[in-house]
């Protein structure tokens, strides 16, 4: 090209916004028309618009998909339905509160609750009609739903366990102040106006509350490029997967008390099936900042995420992609030159375990708390086991508070000694199993919910993993390997709710009743696992698992992990083992 030419080209166009940009800009702060959709009884489902604005009050509108199959005939409509979920900063519940959203689940939502992979909880198959009850009745309970979804700060996760522990006790509070502080402001009015004609509790995360605005200072009108998600963890217990998120904490301890945090950032699960351009990340290390400086860090790289995120193409518009094409120099460059000042350099604090905090243990003080694995987060009376009336007895009856985990499980928290006895013969009433009577597998699993609820789901996942792990634990018990720690995490589409890039076998859906298989992934979240083999029919699944564990069992080093050793063979080796070559059957 000549420079003549050059010079007369006109600028390369700016991308065009993504149409949801548009919808924010003129959403008066998140109002837009949902309060009189949700008026007219002659709207049975949202304009697309509104449907983009309400979940950043916390809730999707769906559609019953099991109805679907049945709804071939023409002239029939469909099922909607909406989602809530809430914002739970450190997964923290009262026991008044926990009792609260039981009595929720049962009135307005299909009468389950479902524990999520960020340490929330979510209600299922509302009626149109019962959106402002149910909304109304979390926040007379003290919390709230406002931000769980949308282009905002999500549920910040920090390790649930109830330890009398400074650093603990320090990183729930930092969550709590995170959450507070990048709350929505203005949108918290439409908030209130929509859900609670107007009334202004005291739930939602303190500040916004404190100081209702007409704007959104941290923001700004149009909120982020998509989604921000931060966790709090520790090196030893890494069980809020810090690596996954866009903003993580990793406390830095020093004599037993906090003296700082590294900061991650630019971590994320989900892709897109076919474009290479999205993918998962690991966070990287950033910089150190002391306890005191964690709320200024967060509000400076949500800035940044604001301000340099992609918001033409929602499938980029994460903060991850802005670290991989920037790389973590540059990202220190702008973060410290442009939102934070002079950075220290993070200490060396490698991640070196996670805990499911399962079983009976002391908390300090006297007092217990008991972790309890849920299968895949869902809280539902089923023949015998009646998990949803046990938790609610049990907490009615002690009085104890509940914690849920980033692994969906929950922890009943403060239980006097005296108790337990009570605690436990309430187990037995309601059929509810304890950690040491499951095996590792399930223990160590995790599913999304997929079909029906998920409009994205491809296959199933949440009603599809029990079998998978009761099989992979008959196949590992016959093999002699019933005592090896392996996570297991499987979702029906490949956007990664329940970070299955991240655990030893991630199964993703890929269509019908077959899954991308994953492997070599670590139990404590420090690495991505490798694509092993696309398209795999489900009943292969646990047969190929086999072979590998097979050779595991041979050819380990003493003590490897399962993960360890499929990363040190290499993936062709793996592939070479089960018939599969680059990835495909
Ligand atoms: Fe998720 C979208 C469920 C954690 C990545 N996620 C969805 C939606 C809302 C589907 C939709 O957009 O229509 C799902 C609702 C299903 C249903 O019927 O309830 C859904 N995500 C979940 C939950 C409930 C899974 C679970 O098993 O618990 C988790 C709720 C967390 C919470 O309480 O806030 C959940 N989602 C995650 C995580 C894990 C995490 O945050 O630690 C990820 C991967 C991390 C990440 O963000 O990269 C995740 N969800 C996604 C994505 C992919 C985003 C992307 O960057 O491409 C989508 C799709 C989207 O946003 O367009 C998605
Ligand atoms: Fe839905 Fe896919 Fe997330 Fe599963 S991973 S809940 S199928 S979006």
């Amino acid at each position: 090209m000549s420079t003549d030419t050059a010079l007369d080209a006109a600028p390369p166009a700016e991308p065009k916004l993504s149409p949801v940009e548009g919808f924010k800009a003129e959403s008066r702060w998140l109002r837009g028309t949902i309060a009189e959709e949700f008026a007219d009884p002659n709207v049975d489902h949202l304009s697309e618009a509104n449907k983009q604005l309400l979940k950043f009050h916390g809730s999707y509108q769906q559609e019953d998909r099991d109805a679907r199959k049945k709804r071939d005939k023409p002239g029939v409509g469909k099922a909607y339905m909406f989602m809530v979920r809430l914002k739970l900063p450190g997964g923290k519940l009262t026991a008044d509160q926990y009792l609260a959203m039981d009595d929720i689940a049962g009135r307005y939502a299909n009468g389950t609750i479902r524990f999520t992979t960020r340490q929330s909880i979510q209600f299922h198959g509302i009626l149109k009609e019962n959106m402002k009850s149910l909304i109304g009745g979390i926040n007379d309970a003290l919390v709230s739903s406002l931000g769980a979804c949308g282009d905002v700060n999500r549920n910040v996760v920090s390790c649930p366990a109830p330890l009398n522990d400074p650093v603990r006790t320090q990183m729930q509070e930092l969550a709590d102040a995170i959450a507070a502080h990048l709350t929505p402001r203005a949108g918290s009015q439409a908030y209130h106006e929509i859900w609670l004609n107007g009334k202004t509790l005291a739930s939602l995360n303190g500040a916004a509350e404190k100081s209702p605005e007409v704007s959104e200072p941290i923001y700004g009108k149009v909120y982020l490029p998509r989604k921000f998600k931060v966790a709090l963890a520790l090196p030893e217990d890494n069980c809020t997967d810090i690596l996954a998120q866009c903003l993580g904490f990793l406390a830095i301890r020093e004599n037993g008390k906090p003296v700082g945090y590294n900061l991650y950032a630019g971590g994320g699960q989900g892709q897109t099936n076919g474009n290479p351009e999205t993918f998962p990340h690991l966070a990287r290390a950033v910089c150190f900042v002391e306890p005191n400086e964690v709320v200024r860090a967060s509000e400076g790289i949500i800035k940044l995420f604001r301000d340099h995120g992609n918001r033409a193409n929602r499938k980029r518009a994460r903060l991850k992609y802005v670290m991989h094409d920037w790389g973590v120099e540059k990202f220190r460059e702008v973060f410290a030159r442009d939102y934070f000042g002079p950075l220290q350099l993070p200490k060396d604090a490698p991640i070196t375990g996670l805990d499911l905090h399962h079983g009976w243990q002391p908390q300090g003080a006297g007092k217990w708390f008991l972790g309890l694995s849920v299968e895949n987060g869902r809280v539902k009376d089923s023949g015998t086991l009646r998990f949803r009336a046990g938790l609610r007895a049990i907490v009615n009856t002690i009085r104890c508070n509940v914690r849920i985990t980033t692994q969906q499980d929950v922890l009943l928290c403060d239980i006097a000694t005296a108790d337990r006895p009570k605690v436990d013969s309430l187990l037995n009433e309601y059929g509810i199993p304890r950690p040491e009577g499951l095996n590792l597998i399930q223990k160590w699993s995790m599913a999304c919910p997929a079909i029906p609820t998920c409009g994205l789901a491809i296959t199933e996942a949440e009603r599809a993993l029990p079998t998978v792990t009761t099989q992979l634990a008959g196949a590992l018990a016959e093999l002699g390997l019933s005592e090896e720690v392996v996570s297991v995490r499987m979702t029906g589409c490949p956007n990664g709710c329940a970070r299955p890039y991240q655990s030893e076998v991630g199964l993703v859906g890929r269509g019908g009743t077959k899954y991308t298989m994953y492997i070599g992934g670590d139990t404590f979240g420090r690495r991505l696992n490798t694509e092993l083999q696309d398209s795999v029919p489900i009943e292969q699944i646990v047969p190929k698992l086999k072979t590998i564990f097979t050779a595991f069992k041979a050819e380990r080093t003493p003590g490897e992990a399962f993960g360890d050793y499929c990363t040190r063979v290499g993936i062709e080796r793996l592939q070479g083992m089960i018939g599969a070559s680059n990835g495909k059957p």
